[in-house]
């Protein structure tokens, strides 16, 4: 009876120790892969946070002490015009900043603009204007390096930049549909932030070079990601916007979805927003490629379903992006940047 006791005792001994080795092992497995997890959650973040340079930098904004400027008044302000989206993004039109104010926040920050511009085939021409105007208007006073892509690299024409300023000539190649010019740079974009602008600009604008600056385009344009109202559909229903309509194009807006219809010759934001919005319009617009599908207005299709998605957290109004041919609406007090009258059967390859 003693014999059997023991034995039980034993048994049960045995097969407590058992279990209790078991739920140490399950535990410190457990233990084990959440701290594995976790390192490589923070490995994760800081591979993102090193890869782009200053983060938080759209956050903070520091002003000189002492600066003096107009008081800013709560009640008094545009009225003619929306100044928020419902999502409360600024959208900025003339007489909702301070340049002076805006001007002395985003200096101190030290930030390199970058700017992107593609000027391929008989496209070339519309290039000197560009950037002549640019250097009255765009940035000025910023540090700010233009990127000019071109299958035509010693037609560039020489023009003269203030310090600070740099423009680096890149070649791509060029082809007999101008879809595909417009379309592919969300492609070079991509790689041009992925190969050279990680640690190297802050910001960056994507812009057409059949246009030129004609007022400031300035620090108050600064923001994550930033998208232009497109001149000719801004006073128009939803309706009437020119998003892609077909279910199957991965640019697809429904009905009754939109909230703006944003311009594909101009967008922009920090380094690493641009990055993703481009990197996903060109992947949605090879798998519609892939499936013969190319969306009604190719990449600012896909621009405005992104923008649709994921909300643009400043909006720039139709100031700066204009159409020399379009007679000024009256809220529209300057225009900053605006598109050439241009013959498209003379320059266009096809
Ligand atoms: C609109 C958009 C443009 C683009 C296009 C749809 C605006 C003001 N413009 O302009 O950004 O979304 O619709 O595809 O929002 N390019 C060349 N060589 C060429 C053809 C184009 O370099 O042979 C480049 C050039 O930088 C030009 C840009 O692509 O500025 C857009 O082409 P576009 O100006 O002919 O397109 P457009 O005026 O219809």
């Amino acid at each position: 009876m003693a014999v059997l006791h023991t034995k039980a005792v034993t048994v049960i001994l045995s097969v407590t120790v058992l279990l209790g080795l078991l739920y140490l092992s399950q535990y410190y497995r457990v233990s084990l892969s959440f701290e594995e997890k976790w390192k490589t959650v923070e490995a994760g973040s800081a591979v993102e946070t090193t890869t782009f340079s200053q983060p938080g930098i759209d956050l903070h904004l520091e002003s000189p002490e002492h600066l003096k400027y107009n008081q800013p008044s709560i009640v008094h302000g545009r009225t003619d015009v929306v100044t928020v989206t419902p999502w409360l993004a600024p959208v900025v039109w003339e007489g909702t900043f301070n340049p002076f104010l805006l001007d002395s926040i985003y200096k101190r920050k030290n930030i390199t603009i970058a700017a992107t511009v593609f000027a391929v085939g008989k496209y070339i021409m519309f290039l000197k204007d560009f950037l002549q105007t640019s250097e009255e208007h765009f940035f000025v006073g910023f540090r700010v390096d233009f990127y000019v892509f071109t299958d035509r690299p010693n037609e560039v024409p020489k023009v003269n930049m203030a310090a600070g300023r740099m423009l680096t000539v890149r070649s791509v190649p060029s082809s007999n549909r101008w879809q595909e010019i417009s379309a592919r740079r969300m492609e070079i974009i991509q790689n041009l932030i992925e190969k050279k602008l990680q640690n190297r600009a802050d910001y960056i604008f994507c812009l057409d070079v059949d246009s030129k600056f004609h007022g400031r385009w300035g620090a108050e344009s600064l923001g994550g990601l930033v998208a232009v109202i497109h001149p000719g559909y801004y006073r128009d229903d939803r309706s009437r916007f020119p998003y892609e309509r077909s279910p199957a194009s991965n640019a697809y807006v429904a009905p009754g979805e939109g909230d703006f219809y944003y311009c594909g010759g101009a967008f922009g934001g920090l380094v690493e927003e641009v990055h993703l919005l481009a990197k996903t319009c060109r992947k949605n617009f090879e798998d519609d490629a892939k499936r013969g599908i190319e969306a009604a207005w190719q990449e600012e299709s896909h621009l405005n379903r992104y923008m649709w998605i994921n909300k643009p957290s400043k909006v720039l109004s139709p100031e700066y992006l204009w159409q020399d041919f379009k007679p000024k609406n009256p809220e529209v007090q300057i225009i900053r940047f605006s598109g050439v009258i241009k013959n498209y059967a003379n320059i266009r390859p096809n």
